[in-house]
């Protein structure tokens, strides 16, 4: 233990010297890191992230765009040979070719470097040529930030707790059945092992896909290369007094062991250690759809996954960090475009209260943090129209059929508290008002040169991350 957690600040010092030389060289790096939950729109993100960056018509918000001293953007090779490139072509593709489609789900890490060559600002304007920027954009899930808390937990602590906590789920119960047949201090016999490590993923998935976002250990949803393997073939198993030598037990305890250490903290250490600046990414409007339940979730998710960047949570992390931290970490409610732009106000406002706990926390702890509603992909247009003699602010948009659709999701409540405080409660639905979610397709477009796909506040959110550094 003392050992490998020495090892890994070695690793980090070296690193943060080869950073510094580097910058000597004045081509700064700065690495952005990308996550959220699933599905809450990472890859769509970066793509149009990164696309607007390269064409900048419409990113005004970005100062250093706006003041013309951005004289280039380009793709380079990325500095870490063994992280899959983000596949930017592909994607930019799906969503701008002749018949566009959202991306596919992209279930692991990825990177992709974009460098800037910038004029200086201010007194050095007239001093300095240009300089070199690097930005390496790091796509992670969010649920890998969750696994954090399994680090200060012992197997039979994960055990219990996690058993606990499913026990009234019914997407739990075949998992539960099969928990109770099998005797933890039998011998270890692998079928068992494997499947009750395949019931308790099949659990975890059915769990995330009835809206709950508590799903540990994260690898379990997103496998990736480790599918099948020893570090993904344990689940939780309480055992009553002491546990035997080769029991079942004891073999579930050694891999859960082995997932916290040959996982959790290579993940840490190799990515999460090194990221400047951070966005959350929240769909928060899908989870107001799915109801206060999935509200209440999401936000002690976002509680969970937050608590990640608090230095102090952790002490295996904090040694490892040496200091280092986020500076800023900007939370950005996705998929705004499937409201009319009078409603964003609330939008944000919703984000703020979500994730103000850990937002006061992550501020405490020395990080610049904003809330903005933001759409990655703007693929709706909005109109006013009239129902029952009222007008009602609608966005328009082409559903997967193919057919064009108005649509008006509900009118958000102006204080959040009306959404959050059901929520904490315990509400079943939401009273008196639904909000409705329509899944549109991304639109055919025919893009002015120099202009990236259409946006809601891309470019404020760039300005955000990165405007103090070009
Ligand atoms: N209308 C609209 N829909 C969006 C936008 N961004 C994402 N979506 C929707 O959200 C879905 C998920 O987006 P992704 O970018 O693939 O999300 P992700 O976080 O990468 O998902 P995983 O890779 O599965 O974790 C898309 O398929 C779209 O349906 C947006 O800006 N506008
Ligand atoms: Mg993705």
């Amino acid at each position: 233990m003392v050992i490998s957690s020495l090892a890994d600040s070695l690793v980090r010092g070296v690193e943060s010297v080869g950073d510094r030389v580097s910058e000597t060289f004045f081509e700064p790096v700065v690495r952005l890191g990308v996550t959220g939950l699933a599905r809450s729109g990472k890859t769509v993100f970066i793509t149009s992230l990164v696309a607007n960056l390269l064409d900048r018509g419409r990113m005004p918000g970005l100062v250093a765009q706006q003041e013309g001293r951005i004289n280039a953007a380009y793709l380079q090779p990325q500095p870490d040979d063994t992280v899959p490139r983000f596949d930017y072509e592909s994607h930019l593709s799906a969503l701008t070719g002749p018949q566009p489609y959202w991306p596919d789900s992209t279930r692991a890490v990825s990177e992709l470097r974009l460098s800037f060559k910038v004029r200086p600002a201010g007194l050095l304007a007239g001093l300095q040529g240009p300089r070199t920027v690097h930005l390496d954009i790091v796509d992670y899930p969010g649920e890998w930030l969750l696994d954090l808390a399994l680090l200060d937990k012992s197997y039979d602590d994960w055990s219990r707790e996690t058993m606990e906590r499913i026990a009234q789920r019914p997407a739990a119960a075949d998992f539960l059945a099969q928990v109770k047949s099998v005797d933890p201090v039998d011998p270890h016999d692998e079928p068992a092992a494997q499947a009750l490590a395949q019931g308790f993923a099949d659990y975890l998935t059915a769990a995330r896909d009835a809206g709950f976002y508590d799903c540990t250990p994260g690898r379990f949803l997103l496998p990736g290369d480790l599918a099948g393997s020893p570090v993904l073939t344990f689940a939780p198993l309480p055992v009553e007094g002491a546990s035997r030598r080769r029991s079942l037990h004891r073999e579930m305890e050694r891999r859960f062991e082995a997932y916290k250490s040959q996982v959790v903290k290579p993940f840490f250490r190799d990515h999460f250690a090194r990221i400047d600046r951070q966005v959350v990414l929240v769909d928060a409007l899908g989870a107001i759809h799915k109801g206060p339940q999935a509200v209440e979730d999401m936000r002690r998710a976002m509680g969970d996954i937050l608590s990640a960047f608090r230095p102090g949570r952790n002490a295996w992390l904090s040694q490892m960090l040496l200091g280092k931290r986020v500076e800023r970490i900007l939370f950005a409610a996705t998929k705004a475009d499937h409201l009319h732009h009078l409603q964003h106000p609330r939008l944000t406002a919703i984000m703020e209260a979500l994730t103000r706990e850990a937002r006061d926390r992550a501020r405490f702890a020395g990080a610049e943090t904003a809330a903005m509603s933001i759409a990655a992909l703007r693929v709706t247009t909005e109109e006013i129209r009239p129902h029952n003699g009222v007008e009602l602010p609608c966005v328009r948009g082409t559903l997967e059929t193919g057919k064009q659709a108005a649509f008006y999701p509900g009118e958000l409540p102006e204080d959040p508290a009306h959404l959050l405080n059901p929520a904490r409660k315990g509400a079943d639905t939401w009273l008196g008002e639904d909000y409705g979610f329509m899944a549109f397709a991304p639109a055919h477009l025919s893009l002015r040169p120099g202009d990236g796909p259409p946006h809601i506040r891309l470019d404020r959110a760039a300005q955000f991350l990165i405007g103090d550094r070009l």
